[in-house]
This record gives C-alpha cells, sequence and structure tokens, in this order.
C-alpha cells in the first residue's frame, strides 16, 4: 500500500507541537540522565546546572557540551544510563585513538531507531510490495541493522545483503526483483557500473529508489547514480552514537534532510567557541537526544559542519532540514563508509615500533575509495631485502586492518624521506576534494 508518511501524525505536526514535544521530552531526559549517569551528573555539576534549571528548548544552552573524547573517557561503560539487563544490543563505531564508540541500546531504543529508518523508506516510496535489499554492512556498524529494522517495519521483503560480493547483489536484486537498494553512494555507483559492464541497461533492473548515506557525496553523484541505475537516489543521515542512520532523510524534494525532531534537537554552534548560532548559518551540529533509555546523549557534538532551515517543505512534514554535511571540525576520515582518526593509525605505528612520521592518501578511483599509508622505515630496516620489507608492509597492513577495520595499501619508505613540515605536519593527502566531495 503506497502511502506518504510512516507516521504522518508526527510526520507533519505544527512548529508549535514540535516545540510543546520537545520541551517536554528534554526535561524528563535531563532528570534521567542526570539520576541515571554519573559522568553526566559531574559533567553538570561542573557547570552548575541542575535537571530542575531545565524547564524546555529555551534552557538547552546551559547544558554542557558532550564530545567523542567524553566517550572514550567512558568507555565502555561509563555513559550507560540502565542496568544491561535492560540493554538488547550494542552497535559500534570506530573512536579517536582505538577505543571504539559503543553504542547501547534497549528494546525501546531499537523500536525508535527502526521508526526513523521506516521514515526514511516511507519518503523514499517504499510499502510493503517493495523489494527491499540492504546491502549496508551488517555487524557492528548501524548500517545493515538500521535500514533492515526500517524494512520489516514497513513491511517490505527484506534482502539481508550485507556489502560486498556484487556478483551475488546482482543476481539477487535481478531475481528477486529489489525495487529499493539500501547501501552507501559509492557502492551504489560500483553496482551501476558493474551492472553496465555485464551489459544490463537501468530499465533492465527493478529498482525505482535507493536509500544512501554514511559517507559524503555529491549532487554529481547523485545524477551519476540516479542514471546509472534508473532510480531516484535518497540521502539519508546518522551517527552510532545516537542510533545510526535515520537520525535525518530526504523525502521527494530531495534539498536536506528532515531530522526526526521528535527525538532529537539540533542545534548548530560555532566550533570554535561553542556559541549557537541562528538557522541559516554554516556550522557544528550538535544533537540532544529526547527518548533514550540505554544510551542517551545531551548536546552531542558530531563535528559534522552543515546548515539548518525551516523552509516550508513541498513534501508536507515539517521537521527541520539540514544540509548535507559540508565538511568536518575534526580530522575524521570517512573511507569506503568506515570512519578513520589519523590518530588511530599513529598509534598502530607507535605500537608497532615506528616513529610517526608517515602520510595518508585517500582517492577516489571508480568509485572507489583507495586508501594509502606511506611510513618511514626504522633506519635497521632500510638495509632489508625486498621480500624482507614486504613481509613487514604485509604484518604492518595486517595490524591496520584490526585496528581500523578496513585494508590500507602500506609503503615502506626510506627513513627521513617524508618532507618534514615546520608548521603542523600535513598528515593526510584527500585527493577525493577534487571530485567536489566535502571530506
Ligand atoms: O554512518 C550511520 C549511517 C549508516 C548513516 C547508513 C547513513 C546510512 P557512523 O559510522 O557512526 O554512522 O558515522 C557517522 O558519518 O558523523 C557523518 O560524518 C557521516 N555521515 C553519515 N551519513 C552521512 C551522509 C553512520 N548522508 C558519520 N552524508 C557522521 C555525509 C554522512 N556524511
Amino acid at each position: 500500500m503506497q502511502r506518504k508518511y510512516f507516521q504522518p501524525e508526527i510526520e507533519t505536526m505544527s512548529a508549535d507541537w514540535i516545540k510543546r514535544v520537545q520541551d517536554e521530552k528534554l526535561v524528563k531526559q535531563v532528570r534521567y540522565v542526570y539520576d541515571n549517569v554519573e559522568y553526566y551528573r559531574h559533567l553538570m555539576d561542573e557547570k552548575g546546572v541542575k535537571p530542575e534549571d531545565i524547564h524546555g528548548i529555551d534552557d538547552l544552552h546551559k547544558l554542557p557540551f558532550l564530545k567523542k573524547d567524553d566517550l572514550r573517557e567512558a568507555y565502555p561503560y561509563g555513559l550507560l544510563a540502565t542496568d544491561m539487563k535492560n540493554c538488547v544490543r550494542i552497535q559500534s563505531t570506530s573512536g579517536t585513538t582505538g577505543k571504539r564508540v559503543v553504542a547501547f541500546y534497549t528494546q525501546h531504543d531499537v523500536d525508535l531507531w527502526e521508526d526513523c529508518c521506516a521514515r526514511a523508506l516511507v519518503a523514499a516510496g517504499c510499502t510493503n510490495e517493495d523489494v527491499c535489499q540492504v546491502c549496508y554492512g551488517y555487524g557492528l556498524f548501524t548500517g545493515g541493522a538500521g535500514l533492515h529494522g526500517g524494512s520489516h517495519k514497513v513491511g517490505s521483503l527484506t534482502l539481508p545483503m550485507s556489502s560486498g560480493n556484487t556478483d551475488r547483489q546482482i543476481q539477487f536484486m535481478m531475481d528477486l526483483e529489489s525495487t529499493i537498494l539500501c547501501c552507501t553512494p559509492s557502492y551504489a555507483a560500483y553496482i551501476g557500473e558493474t551492472l553496465k559492464e555485464k551489459g544490463y541497461k537501468p530499465e533492465d533492473n527493478k529498482l525505482k529508489a535507493g536509500i544512501f548515506g554514511a559517507e559524503p557525496w555529491t549532487e554529481e553523484m547523485r545524477r551519476d547514480i540516479e542514471k546509472s541505475l534508473g532510480i531516484k537516489a535518497y540521502d539519508i543521515y546518522g551517527l552510532t552514537e545516537l542510533s545510526g542512520p535515520g537520525v535525518a532523510f530526504e523525502c521527494e524534494e530531495q534539498t536536506g534532510m528532515h531530522i526526526n525532531e521528535d527525538h532529537f534537537i539540533a542545534e548548530i554552534i560555532d566550533p570554535d567557541t561553542g556559541e549557537v548560532l541562528p538557522l541559516g548559518t554554516k556550522g557544528e551540529l550538535v544533537f540532544t537526544s529526547l527518548d533514550k533509555e540505554a544510551f542517551p546523549l545531551l548536546r552531542y557534538r558530531t563535528r559534522d559542519i552543515c546548515v539548518l532551515s525551516r523552509e516550508k517543505c513541498s513534501c508536507g512534514r515539517t521537521f527541520v532540514k539540514m544540509t548535507k554535511p559540508l565538511g568536518r571540525s575534526d580530522d575524521m576520515m570517512i573511507i569506503r563508509g568506515v570512519n578513520v582518526f589519523p590518530s588511530q593509525i599513529e598509534a598502530v605505528l607507535l605500537n608497532n615500533g615506528y616513529a610517526p612520521n608517515y602520510q595518508i592518501i585517500v582517492d577516489r578511483v571508480n568509485n572507489t575509495d583507495t586508501f594509502d599509508i606511506n611510513v618511514e622505515m626504522k633506519s635497521e630496516d632500510f638495509s632489508d631485502t625486498p621480500k624482507g620489507i614486504t613481509n613487514k608492509e604485509k604484518e604492518l597492513q595486517g595490524a591496520m586492518k584490526t585496528m581500523l577495520g578496513i585494508n590500507p595499501k602500506i609503503h615502506l619508505v626510506p627513513p627521513k624521506s617524508i618532507e618534514r613540515s615546520e608548521g603542523k605536519a600535513v598528515r593526510v593527502i584527500d585527493k577525493r576534494k577534487r571530485l567536489g566531495i566535502n571530506v
């Protein structure tokens, strides 16, 4: 059955109602967090703010920010707000220096998250008659689990493919006549290319829409994907800390993503001063969860730079819209959909006896990210045989894979061959910028 919204009464509620809902939920969430999470209690006490000072969203600015470093410090249970016996799931992503971000969910949290993903799917035209092929990674990454749960809620036939094995993806897509494709935009582009190589035309598949996110992509890439697969391509945004995909999603207007404001309050701040900026201004996106039980977050700094707008949307949804992330205010890279911090690479080098003289080179070739790391050899290795050096590269590659979850190509280069900088070392050369990608 075709429907316009998954939860119409919520997705189209008036601005006054949104504010009322947020006011009420915020007061409760702050009290809950203060009473149940010692780490927060401490942060709030330090800032001299008590739950009774928060009467609604106009008081939000009084609360302290929470940063990724806090998650690292509190790892793994320090921000857990409920008894472990109430939790049913964890999901995880990489953290700044090796410690992963581990997010906990109660069944209620999973339910709300899946509702958000279902809203995104319905906005893209998904119904219970659709075949939804989910090729985001399953496992600790939130992409697979989130869209999978959303697809179940909509009642569509879910193909839990996970990522990779493109021949098999294509076989299922053709044989089972998939109509909705969920994956990263770069994988969607790759599937499009592979279909073409195999001699298929865009009209040969039954796909009608795709839900693509988890990494930056451009309008040009959207047009290419739409053309090569013969579909309409929708953006979806989210982060593990808040639940996963579905924090915000695109509607048919394709002019930004509606933030699910009944579950999250969005603010834009100046990343340097922390000052709250007005709608329409570019800055760092900060989120406050409103009804999470296991892993609630107040004023969490995403480090994603974007702009919020409340312009009326032709789809009828009233939720505020965010632009695509326009960059980051930290040094996190997203490579093949995986979050990578230079500090993690440095930690692996130091643990393996290398000096932190390295350069990371990222590019996108044929819609796939390439990831190379040049590392200066230890002087004692310099005289090694080519085979000895290759073995050491493999060893280091294995250690990187364990830390990052993806495989870089390691190139051991002679000592002192990486240019020294007098100022900030240039650790990352991200050539994807030439394609207009907001890295
Ligand atoms: O990437 C969740 C997700 C899965 C979103 C599937 C969409 C689809 P993390 O691995 O925690 O979670 O990475 C979160 O990815 O802070 C952004 O920098 C980036 N990101 C997510 N969606 C988009 C998007 C998932 N649509 C980080 N465009 C976020 C650009 C995105 N960047």
